[in-house]
């Protein structure tokens, strides 16, 4: 069994269902341990700011599928969520879930980039990572609570639980 991070965001069609429905669905993931999900954050959008805030959250599994087969099932949860790919870059969208750590593996090829390429700079994944994980380290050997110190977190807010 392999512990990864799956990072969830969602900004249209009720966000906060969004995420509740998706972490449903990776209950139910074949081959696969769900263990916990970090409480709901809000975020102002990193990108296009004509598009409504982001309600984010980081969900923690082990599993057996190899990181390809869970993409593909990561992908199927997001088309079963209404997901349109569209070609503005970073536009807003009902549900996306990124594979952010895989174990300690290192994965760069054209479907996967892992550890997330993203992942560093971004607050609404680091602080709610090292809620199910804070005593995680990063596969170069970064600590992820000093990532988290260092991160801008003006624009990031726990939603009630
Ligand atoms: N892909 C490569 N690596 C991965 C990975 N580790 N996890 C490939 C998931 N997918 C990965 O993804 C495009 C392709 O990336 C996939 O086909 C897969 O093979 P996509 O979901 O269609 O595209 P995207 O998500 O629109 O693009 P991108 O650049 O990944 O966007 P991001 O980085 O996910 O950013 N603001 C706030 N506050 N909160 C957010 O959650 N999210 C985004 C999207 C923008 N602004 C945001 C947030
Ligand atoms: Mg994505």
């Amino acid at each position: 069994m392999t512990e990864v991070f799956i990072a969830l965001g969602a900004n249209l069609a009720d966000p906060k269902l969004q995420i509740r429905n998706a972490v449903q669905a990776l209950q139910q993931l074949p081959e696969s341990e769900f263990i916990a999900c970090s409480p709901l954050y809000s975020s102002s959008p990193m990108g296009p700011q004509d598009q409504p805030d982001y309600v984010n959250a980081v969900a923690k599994l082990t599993t057996h599928l190899s990181p390809h087969a869970l993409l593909d099932e990561m992908q199927r949860i997001e088309l079963e969520q209404g997901r349109v790919r569209k070609e503005e870059r970073w536009g807003p969208r009902t549900l996306d879930l990124d594979l952010v750590l895989y174990g300690q593996l290192i994965i760069q090829d054209e479907r996967l980039t892992v550890p997330h390429y993203g992942m560093k700079q971004r607050a609404f994944v680091l602080v709610p990572l090292s809620d199910v994980a804070p005593a995680l380290t990063l596969p170069d050997g970064q600590k992820l609570a000093e990532l988290v110190a260092a991160c801008d977190c003006s624009t990031l807010f726990r939603l009630p639980d």
